[in-house]
């Protein structure tokens, strides 16, 4: 329902040809190759700290986060990228945080929304982002497969997000760089990271490999590490911690 009202006020303006892509603000920073940014030449797992207010499951997280205080403060301690909710109703993210953060820092945004419609892809080049999130689970493969290759036209890195060994199969014949293997069931909202080192074996060989949600500590890194993953996705402990840098470190080490 939300995202329908959202795609009926889009839509004139994708039919009007508003949106501007190419038309570059002053402040707006250059799009990044997030590619560069989530291989380490050391190996070492990379970290995606993610900016969130609320989230499905658990509510308010943190009803005082500054969302660009906070980039400044993940780049600062060692981020490879920021991932950035804009749903508004479940996890209290807007839109405007995208061109607001990416002018104050050097590392790639994701934005993080439930991306359904090409024309969210404009919008999301217009914001100025550098990678969208596709989620498997939400668009089956047709759906995704062709906003996948939107995304890439537009300049926009997709990051594709699979639960399943069924999803994962689908990445090989999808022209995405980038996969976030899920550990939160979208439906029971329970998490393990289990789920990431079950697909570790169905995902192809040529895929950088992000796992997302659920990350508490080294340990975990660790162990997802061991099976090859490039880089971790983290939220809840980043944004709930008294000090998102220090836990930030603390997962790179
Ligand atoms: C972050 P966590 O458990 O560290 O807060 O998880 C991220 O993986 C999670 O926010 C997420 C998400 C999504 C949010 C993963 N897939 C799809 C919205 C939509």
């Amino acid at each position: 329902e939300e995202k329908k009202r959202e795609l009926e006020k889009l839509l004139p303006w994708y039919e009007r040809g508003e949106y501007q892509i190419e038309k570059k603000d002053r402040n707006r920073r250059e799009r990044l190759n997030p590619t560069s940014f989530l291989q380490h030449p050391s190996g070492k797992v990379q970290v995606i700290a993610e900016i969130k207010k609320a989230s499905p499951a658990k509510g308010d997280l943190n009803r005082d986060l500054d969302p660009v205080k906070t980039a400044l403060v993940y780049e600062k301690n060692g981020a490879a990228a920021v991932s950035v909710l804009t749903e508004e109703v479940f996890f209290k993210g807007d839109r405007s945080l995208i061109p607001e953060i990416k002018s104050r820092i050097s590392i790639p945004v994701l934005r993080k929304d439930f991306i359904i419609h090409e024309v969210q892809l404009y919008e999301t080049a217009v914001l100025g982002a550098d990678m969208v999130l596709l989620i498997g689970a939400v668009l089956g493969y047709e759906k995704l497969l062709s906003l996948t290759e939107k995304a890439l036209d537009l300049g926009l890195e997709p990051v594709v997000e699979v639960y399943s060994r069924e999803e994962a199969r689908w990445l090989k014949d999808l022209p995405a760089r980038l996969v976030a293997v899920n550990n939160r069931d979208l439906k029971t909202f329970k998490v393990d990271i289990g789920n990431s080192i079950k697909l570790a074996d169905f995902l192809p060989p040529s895929t950088i490999r992000i796992s997302a949600s659920g990350i508490k500590g080294r340990e975990d890194v660790r162990r997802l590490a061991a099976c090859g993953y490039h880089a971790v996705l983290v939220g809840e402990r980043l944004v709930t911690s008294p000090c998102p840098g220090e836990k930030l470190r603390e997962l790179l080490t």
